[in-house]
């Protein structure tokens, strides 16, 4: 497995279990059926338990059954659940660093005793609500409303693009409270069996199919108070989850190009033309040199970011960068591992074209490789180009 300037030296013995855990498990229990999967355009449900049970939902909190591991055991997590698909890698995102990680940042007593242990466990799914038909990249300009009433709040909007809403049995719904000066954004714990919340599943995805993702309509939805998280108001809410989850996808970015090079360096030595393994065309091996270069030196930014969110000093715009710069690495190089894979490259029989489909989403979510662009223009100009 490509690790070409040692890293594996410096990892404890934690970090090497977590990493040994989840690399089985994406070997036994992921590669045999993804392809399938992905055709069918399912999520194998079936392991949403068992990631539960592994640990794999937000093991670098602690309380409430968490353990609380490090940040770059969860971040070498992440690479491997993205190594066998960025689906299963969302599954485990969406769960622990937008759904879990709000209710323990924010969230009263109640609320983190109420969910925290089964969305732990997988025996509760979670969801993330923000993005709107109307307003994806920008936000701040959401529509969904909450109004106060008695002792209740009544939301009405929709959202889009919400990974795992039709199977979720709660939704983190960010709204804008309009019963409150200024009508401040705050966060909403929906469970999704409320009469008035509807789940619809979006089917026509050709990028991220092993994943479920839909919409949540909210139609006079009444929640108790005790459903506010309690601890948070504004952009800053929703902006800091987001921090969590783009850090993981900086790490996963490079665990789906690290199976590609494996599998283009696989078939590149199996495959011959011209008398020979197309692997000793001289070619062949810039591709392989270069997949391995810009892996290296992703990896690297990402293990510093971890190391940075440990100690308390990252800062988001630094994620921004990772994730702008690892996710972009992993689709181009998906694409010239792909391409080395020649028509075999494009089936399912090989994981690249997949990876390379996944990827199309991860470039978009979590905040656009443009947004990203101007979130680093910001920081180095001191001057917001989006406003
Ligand atoms: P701006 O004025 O810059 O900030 C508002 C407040 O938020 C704070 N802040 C952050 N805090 C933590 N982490 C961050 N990354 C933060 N970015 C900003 C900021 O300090 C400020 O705080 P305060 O106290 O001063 O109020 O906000 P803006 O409206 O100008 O927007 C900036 C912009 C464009 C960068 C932001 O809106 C953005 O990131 N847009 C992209 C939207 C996005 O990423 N959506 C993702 C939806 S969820 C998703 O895709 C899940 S996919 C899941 C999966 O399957 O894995
Ligand atoms: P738009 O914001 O309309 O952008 C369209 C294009 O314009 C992009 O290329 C963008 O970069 C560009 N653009 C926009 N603004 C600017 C600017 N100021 N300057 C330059 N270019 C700009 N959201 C959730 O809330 N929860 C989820 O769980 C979730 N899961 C998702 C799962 C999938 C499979 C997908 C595809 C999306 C998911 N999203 C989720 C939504 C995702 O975060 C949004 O798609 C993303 O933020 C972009 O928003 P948009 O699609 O509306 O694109």
């Amino acid at each position: 497995m490509l690790d070409y300037v040692d890293l594996e030296a410096d990892l404890d013995e934690e970090e090497r279990m977590i990493r040994d855990t989840a690399r089985r498990f994406v070997e036994e229990k992921v590669k045999p059926d993804i392809g399938d999967h992905y055709e069918a355009g399912t999520f194998p449900e079936e392991l949403i338990t068992e990631m539960g049970e592994l640990g794999f939902y937000a093991p670098n909190l602690d309380g409430y059954g968490l353990p609380g591991v490090g940040e770059r055991a969860y971040g070498l997590l992440m690479q491997e659940l993205e190594a066998g698909d960025a689906g299963i890698r969302s599954m485990a995102s969406v769960q622990g660093a937008l759904v879990m990680y709000p209710i323990h940042a924010f969230g009263s007593d109640e609320q983190k005793e109420r969910w925290l242990p089964e969305l732990g466990t997988g025996d509760a799914v979670g969801c993330f609500g923000l993005t709107e038909p109307q307003h994806g990249s920008n936000p701040g300009g959401m529509e969904t409303r909450a109004e106060a009433d008695g002792d209740e709040y009544v939301l009405n909007g929709s959202k889009t693009w919400i990974t795992n809403s039709p199977i979720a049995d709660v939704a983190v719904v960010w709204a804008r409270e309009t019963s409150a000066e200024e009508s401040p954004i705050r966060g909403f714990l929906v469970e999704t069996d409320r009469d008035g919340v509807t789940t619809n599943k979006i089917d026509d995805k050709l990028s991220m199919r092993a994943s479920i993702t839909g919409e949540i309509g909210l139609n006079d939805v009444r929640i108790p108070e005790e459903n506010v998280l309690p601890g948070v108001s504004g952009l800053k809410g929703p902006l800091s989850c987001l921090t969590q989850a783009r850090f993981g996808i900086a790490w996963g970015a490079v665990g789906s190009a690290r199976d590609c090079f494996e599998t283009a360096r696989e078939y590149a030595t199996d495959r011959e033309q011209f008398g020979g393994p197309i692997a000793r065309f001289q070619i062949q091996q810039e591709k392989l040199a270069e997949m391995a270069t810009q892996i290296t030196t992703s990896q690297l930014l990402a293990y510093r970011l971890a190391d940075l969110k440990e100690r308390g000093d990252l800062r988001p715009e630094q994620v921004s960068m990772a994730k702008r710069n690892n996710v972009r690495m992993a689709r181009d190089q998906a694409r010239i591992a792909r391409e080395m894979l020649g028509g075999n490259g494009i089936t399912t029989d090989y994981s690249p074209m997949r990876h390379l489909s996944n990827l199309e989403t991860v470039y978009t979510y979590e905040g656009t490789h443009d947004i990203h662009t101007l979130v680093l223009g910001k920081d180095l100009t001191g001057i917001a180009a989006f406003e």
